[in-house]
């Protein structure tokens, strides 16, 4: 466990050149040591300030300007004195003012150090916490939303709000105790009961909704579906802008799934190209339509390429069609788009094309931007980027809960067979304690350390 007494700094922004870098430091020594190095500073301020003032940074920098953000007592982010240097964004210069700290007394701060700060202050809880985290280490926009989501209390509000409805029970259970003998009631057994139940089964939805975030780890992904030739491996090499799969008249040629990441609207997507759907003795094609059909299985969407020049739809393309239509575009769960391939070839649309058909031309590159943005429309709705937690909450919490529903259980139980209220508090007291360790008013070093660590440091 990090020393909490302890004054830290570290540079805070992220390396590489920039114009302006930022050194933090917090903790108790901040002002005295920003004393030391702001040689023209008569007096530090004793409350919230920006400074500009040159700060002596050693032989052969010299003097540099900076813009120094002070927050000299506890009410600061970190709940304790805090300063940011910004100086210009050169690495010499940023090592130089952070080494000057280091000699005045700071220490080098440990990955999360200023979060966990932030934390035992009570600035953040838990998963707000872990949302920091989610929002420096987003890679895409989803990810993003879905971290900034987390922050302003996705999760931990309606967490805290079944945990105060439980405290309440508790505490009306444990009055009744106290007036045991008098024979008066706070509450009746039929409401405890019937209120332990819908509270065990919101956190029950809580915990699939995370379940169902955790599944969707990585982007999500996008499989080409068709007959041998429909123009799926041209389709691939269109929408990534690059020759990565093979292209040829002859069918048969993509038998490797074939993969991209490719910026689909704002969301990073993983397009995978498969081999043709055809019946085949061959042992090799064989594998390759084995691929493709497990690709098929775990797409998030799936694209189902049908060549413009053909005279009518096959039979399986009928099936998917109808299924789709009956279901909103969904056959055995799989949301799909069809993809009319090689419009550049066809005069006439055929009239198996409605309006939900995207058309495309690999060769003229028509409608190929507008099939990115309409699998990101599509990805964006759906149930994947809906949830507000991010993974690593998720794994922390998905066991925590279950705990506490095991303990809603039990208590539900205690109540039928009638064992007695002090059990049944014992089982709620219990339940508190697992969802307190997920929103972090309870919490052991063991967490801590775990979350804290997966920090970068200067954060
Ligand atoms: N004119 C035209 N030809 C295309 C288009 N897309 C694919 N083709 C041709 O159709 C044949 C099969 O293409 P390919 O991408 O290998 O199909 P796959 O078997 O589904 O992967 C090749 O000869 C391509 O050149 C297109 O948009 N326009
Ligand atoms: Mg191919």
């Amino acid at each position: 466990m990090f020393a909490n007494e302890d004054t830290i700094a570290a540079i805070a922004s992220p390396p590489g050149a920039a114009i302006r870098g930022i050194v933090r430091i917090s903790g108790p020594q901040t002002t005295r040591i920003l004393q030391t190095i702001c040689p023209s500073c008569d007096s530090i301020p004793t409350r919230a300030s920006r400074i500009r003032t040159p700060i002596e940074l050693g032989p052969p920098l010299g003097q540099v300007d900076a813009s120094i953000l002070l927050w000299p007592n506890e009410r600061c982010y970190t709940g304790m004195p805090s300063a940011e240097i910004h100086l210009p964004g050169a690495a010499p210069i940023l090592n130089a003012a952070l080494e000057r700290l280091l000699d005045h007394g700071a220490r080098m701060a440990e990955p999360g150090e200023f979060t966990m700060r932030a934390f035992l202050a009570g600035r953040l809880d838990l998963t707000e916490a872990e949302a920091v985290l989610g929002v420096i280490d987003a890679d895409d926009k989803r990810t993003l939303d879905t971290a900034l989501r987390q922050l302003s209390g996705g999760l931990s509000g309606p967490l805290n709000q079944l945990r105060t409805e439980l405290l309440n029970l508790l505490a009306h259970l444990e009055a009744g105790l106290d007036f045991v003998e008098e024979d008066i009631e706070f509450i009746t057994q039929a409401e405890l009961s019937s209120n332990i139940q819908r509270i065990c089964h919101q956190i029950e939805a809580i915990t699939e909704q995370m379940t169902s975030r955790e599944a969707a780890t990585g982007p999500p992904q996008v499989v080409l579906r068709g007959d041998p030739n429909a123009g799926k491996s041209s389709l691939i090499n269109a929408l990534s802008g690059q020759e990565i799969a093979i292209v040829s008249e002859l069918a048969g040629t993509t038998r490797d799934c074939v993969e991209r990441t490719i910026d689909c609207g704002g969301l990073a997507v993983r397009v995978i190209d498969t081999a043709g759907i055809e019946a085949t003795d061959d042992a090799i094609n064989q594998q390759a339509q084995r691929l493709g059909d497990r690709a098929h299985e775990e797409a998030d969407l799936l694209l189902v390429c049908v060549d413009l020049t053909q005279t009518s739809l096959l039979p399986w393309q009928q099936t998917l069609r109808t299924a789709g239509a009956d279901s909103g575009n969904r056959a055995a769960g799989r949301p799909m788009l069809f993809v009319g391939t090689k419009r550049d070839r066809c005069q006439t649309l055929p009239d198996w094309v409605d309006d939900d058909w995207v058309l495309t031309s690999s060769l003229t590159d028509q409608g190929i931007a507008n099939l990115k943005s309409r699998i990101g429309d599509r990805l964006q709705t759906s149930d994947v980027a809906e949830s507000s937690t991010i993974s690593s909450t998720a794994v922390r919490c998905r066991e925590t809960l279950a705990q506490a529903t095991d303990a809603l259980a039990n208590a539900h139980q205690v109540i039928r067979d009638q064992l007695g209220e002090e059990l049944v508090a014992a089982e709620l007291r219990f339940a508190l304690d697992a969802i307190g360790r997920v929103t972090g008013v309870v919490y052991t070093d063991d967490i801590l350390d775990r979350i804290f660590s997966e920090f970068c440091i200067g954060k």
